[in-house]
């Protein structure tokens, strides 16, 4: 079909474009029009010059005037200014990611005590694993002893006042011993993000080095505690996640049943809707309204966690929340925490649709709020579930639009599933690595942004990276637009060098693995640490880089600091509010190597940004002579 230009514009995905131009032709306003009215977008804003952190200012420091205000009222300058608002990003996103971590460990603490609304261990192999790493007794203990120990034990690493956090132990011991040379290896989790509003306070820490510093040790106890926290612990309580199979994009929506989507973060909520879901008097009261079934469906990264486990077809991703209640058919799109658009209540109110929050912590204008609590999970899902099923007889079949578009995929590849895939040992993929056939690793990430055509930078840097024989790990948003895009699937090898291509088909596997949700780039670190321990190096001299073609939330802002803290290249694809700060700028793209081994690039071009990795590959191949 053909659009206008600016529909086209818009997206490189076609079930996103008809709906796209669905919601035009309904007067209906998406991201992408807000963005639009947004334009020119503010350049101090954009230059990070910006300062509210006193009521002295506003401040804004005027790169473009020779004339215009060089400093803030209070005499600090645009790297102080750039630096302190970069902190104050990545002190929001760790303290995003940490505090659903504190949520998994509150419902597996829930759980453990016969508290958890439905709950029950599912990884008990998991749960005996992590017990050892935190020194608690397992033998002769039942799994609920055991998990309230772990429980607690996690629950004190977001108010430690002294560290270690555990799993920071996890780290290669090279990269360890640098962490604690800079003075970075962080205390407790909570700790590190009050430490950033303090410092950032007025007429507190001024040096935009001194800044840095503390960012990257806060970020350091998001990946490798608070995100890391969250991953482990779902496994435990929901299963670690294995090989399966599902479908992706709008398409999964059904004509003839009720959908429901589940949408934002965490994943006690989704289990407990797809549990729910299945429930016999669930779907017999599906039937007595006409449906012929319940769909779940998922947008964002609370559909990666069931998508991971359950094989639940997600929808879309992050764009395309607006787009998916534009279909019609949408029952009710439940959603949680993060990256959840104020906007759905206004789209929602155009159709049937019930937008439902669940969360004490976010509520939305045009929302139904039935609160979630995990001691009455199972019964709250039941609810939900039950509005939406009631919801069906509502919908007018005459607005319904769902687009054809979806995609096989194959998911689930928890680092246990790629060991396991690989025979039980690293030692397949280090021996294809060392002989070239797969050159290095990439771990592509991270959301969509208006800024960016929805999509572009993500499945051009995978077919480009796989193409030079790079294998990729993904999660959250870029996970779902590979899966749309059918590059996740074995047969996706095809797009692949030789050498990866050959790699893919002996194991069955394709050449971008599925790793979860943001959460879930934990995973790729734990997989780093291991090839580097295999290799005896440090996860700095490993061939593997990382990348957000497309980011836009706080969160990965603090992902890009934990994952360049740990030694790991990564290019952004949207440009970070910090190039009005020179000293700042200079010390993130260049200054960070010779202090953490890593440093970031930004480069929107996405074939561009895969030979900056390609090429960072084969530098670091060539120092490790292989
Ligand atoms: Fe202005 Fe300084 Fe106050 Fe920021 S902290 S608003 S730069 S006076
Ligand atoms: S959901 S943080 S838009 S990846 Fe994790 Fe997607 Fe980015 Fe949210």
């Amino acid at each position: 079909m053909a659009y206008s230009e600016k529909i086209q514009s818009r997206s490189i995905d076609p079930a996103a474009l008809e709906m796209l131009a669905r919601a035009e032709e309904l007067g209906i306003e998406t991201a992408w029009d807000r963005y639009e009215a947004m334009l020119p977008q503010c350049g101090f804003g954009e230059l990070g010059v910006c300062c509210r952190n006193c009521n002295m200012g506003p401040c804004r420091i005027s790169p473009f005037e020779e004339e215009g205000p060089k400093k803030g009222i209070c005499g600090a300058t645009a790297d102080i200014i750039v630096a302190r608002n970069l902190l104050r990003m990545i002190a929001a996103g760790a303290a995003a990611h940490s505090d659903h971590g504190r949520d998994i460990a509150h419902t597996l603490l829930l759980t453990a005590e016969g508290k958890g609304g439905g709950y029950e261990i599912k990884d008990e192999a998991k749960l005996k694993a992590l017990a050892a790493e935190y020194g608690i007794e397992t033998e002769g203990r039942s799994k609920e002893e055991i998990a309230l120990d772990l429980a607690r034990a996690v629950y004190a690493e977001f108010g430690k006042q002294e560290g270690p956090i555990q799993f920071t132990r996890r780290a290669p011991q090279k990269r360890l011993a640098l962490w604690q040379s800079l003075g970075i290896d962080p205390r407790g989790i909570d700790r590190e993000i009050v430490e950033i509003m303090h410092r950032t306070h007025i007429g507190v820490d001024n040096d935009p080095v001194n800044l840095i510093l503390q960012g990257l040790k806060a970020s350091i106890a998001d990946g490798w505690g608070g995100s890391m926290i969250a991953t482990e612990l779902s496994d435990v309580l929901f299963g670690t996640p294995k090989p399966i199979k599902s479908e992706a994009n709008l398409g999964v929506l059904k004509e003839d049943q009720v959908n429901i989507i589940v949408h934002g973060h965490e994943p006690t909520l989704s289990e407990m809707i797809v549990a729910a879901a299945q429930d016999p008097e669930m779907l017999a009261l599906a039937e007595k309204y006409g449906a012929k079934g319940i769909n779940v469906a998922g947008i964002c990264c609370t559909g990666n966690e069931v998508l991971m486990r359950h094989g639940i077809p997600p929808a879309g991703n992050f764009l395309q929340q607006e787009l998916a209640i534009t279909t019609g058919a949408v029952e009710a799109m439940v959603v949680d925490v993060q990256c959840v658009f104020p906007a759905l209540g206004t789209v929602a109110g155009c159709f049937h649709t019930k937008l439902i929050s669940t969360s004490p912590k976010a509520k939305f204008p045009g929302a139904t709020h039935i609160e979630f609590h995990e001691e009455r999970a199972y019964e709250i899902a039941k609810e939900i579930v039950r509005t939406a099923v009631e919801n069906y007889r509502f919908r007018k079949p005459g607005q319904v639009r769902i687009p054809k578009e979806k995609s096989e995929c194959m998911v689930g590849f928890s680092v246990e599933a790629i060991v396991s895939a690989l025979g039980g040992t690293l030692d397949p993929l280090l021996e294809a690595v060392k002989s070239g056939a797969i050159k290095g690793i990439a771990g592509v990430v991270g959301c969509n942004n208006p800024k960016i055509q929805h999509d572009y930078g993500h499945i051009h840097m995978l077919k480009e990276l796989i193409k030079q024989d790079v294998l990729v790990v993904t999660t959250g948003c870029n996970a779902i637009a590979a899966a749309k895009a059918g590059l996740l699937l074995p047969e996706a090898a095809d797009l692949a060098g030789e050498g990866l291509k050959g790699v893919c088909k002996a194991l069955g596997i394709p050449p971008v693995l599925h790793m979860g949700s943001c959460v879930d780039i934990s995973r790729i670190l734990v997989a780093c640490a291991a090839i580097a321990n295999a290799l005896g190096v440090d996860i700095s001299d490993l061939p593997v880089a990382g990348a957000a073609p497309e980011w836009m939330s706080e969160k990965a802002v603090s992902i890009g600091a934990y994952v360049v803290s740990s030694g790991i290249f990564t290019v952004l694809g949207t440009v970070p509010p910090v190039l009005g700060g020179p000293e700042v700028t200079k010390l993130l793209t260049d200054g960070a190597e010779g202090v953490v081994g890593a440093k970031f690039a930004v480069e929107p071009d996405p074939f561009k940004a895969a030979q900056l990795i390609v090429n960072h590959i084969a530098e670091k191949r060539a120092a490790l002579g292989i």
